[in-house]
């Protein structure tokens, strides 16, 4: 090698090595990228209240010698089955045309990654996920083939329109302008999850029914590897919630780990991508996306838009709910 600079990361204080084009370690290596030590200390973190449940059984899975990927599947499971999530699977918000339709994906620390979009009728579309990771050649599944493909592998054909939010979409649908509700920290609360086991592996996962109301067919950031979820087994994870056609144009998490991969810490990494989506964006007006991240040596961070936004983190000492630092005050 023929340059090596020490440099400290975060909080932690640990110690990395940036490399540079000139190294030898590798010829295919031709980036500059952070070495961070990996973490062995078990920890989840996902997004809004509803992560504070699904955090503990994915720590619990953690626990027991789970993998992060396990950890990840069976925690956002619980948030899938909770009618009162509003957000997410069973009780989730309809399209404008009154159906449930659900984005999800999940990605291991080897790159292996699945998702499925506009998913009808399924309670568990993260795990249809990995079975679509797992399972075929294939990244992403959507409707009617992704349907299929889970009945195929045993999930059960199940409504997931409730009371509760049918009537909300009819009363929404009886006015006379029909307006897409902002995506505040109000009305929605997607879980993103990421999570750290024993062995230092990360992985993430994300589930959600979207923007309430959207329009017929619409598909948001959450299935989309790299815009709502992003692992590099080397540098940490990102998740995002929020406005997809935000995140999407900057492809939100990717860019976090490449920040991360600088040197930045996941604070850091997570206020760039934001700063990103107010260059983006042609009006920032309700425009909430926040984000969570977490690097390899087990170093946490959040950051959105407008303040609201909060993370669950649950590891040997904790189990709480953080603010995040944001760009601008909620009026
Ligand atoms: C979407 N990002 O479909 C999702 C929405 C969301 O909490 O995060 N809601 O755009």
């Amino acid at each position: 090698m023929k340059r090596r600079d020490f440099v400290k990361v975060g909080a932690l204080g640990s110690a990395a090595l940036i490399t540079n084009s000139c190294s030898n370690t590798s010829s295919s290596n031709n980036e500059q990228s952070i070495l961070l030590t990996k973490s062995k200390e078990i920890k989840v973190v996902s997004t809004w209240i509803s992560g504070i449940d699904a955090n503990k059984e994915a720590f619990r899975i953690l626990q027991s010698n789970g993998s992060a990927i396990n950890a990840i599947e069976k925690g956002l499971n619980i948030t899938e089955s909770d009618p009162e999530n509003t957000s997410v699977g069973l009780g989730g918000m309809p399209d404008a045309n009154g159906l449930v339709t659900l984005d999800a994906s999940i990605m291991d620390h080897n790159y292996n990654c699945g998702s499925v979009t506009y998913l009808q009728n399924i309670e568990h579309p993260i795990s249809v996920a990995r079975k679509v990771m797992e399972e075929t050649p294939h990244v992403m599944l959507s409707g009617k083939g992704a349907y299929e493909f889970a009945l195929e592998q045993g999930f059960k054909h199940k409504n997931l329109l409730t009371d509760s939010s049918l009537q909300k979409w009819q009363e929404w649908k009886d006015k006379k302008t029909l307006n897409l509700p902002i995506i505040n920290h109000e009305n929605h609360d997607t879980i993103a999850m990421i999570a750290q086991d024993e062995n230092g592996n990360l992985a993430a996962g994300c589930t959600t029914s979207g923007w309430a109301y959207k329009k017929h067919g619409r598909v948001g950031d959450s299935p989309i590897i790299g815009a709502g979820i992003f692992v590099d087994p080397e540098i940490g994870a990102a998740c995002a919630t929020g406005l997809g056609e935000a995140i999407i144009k900057i492809c939100g998490s990717h860019t976090i780990v490449e920040q991360m991969r600088n040197g930045l810490s996941p604070e850091e990494a997570c206020k760039v991508a934001i700063e990103r989506i107010k260059k983006s964006s042609h009006s920032l007006d309700n425009l909430q996306v926040g984000f969570i991240a977490m690097n390899v040596a087990g170093e946490v961070g959040s950051y959105s838009m407008y303040s609201g936004f909060d993370f669950a983190l649950h590891d040997e000492n904790r189990a709480e709910l953080i603010k995040s630092d944001y760009e601008f005050e909620w009026e």
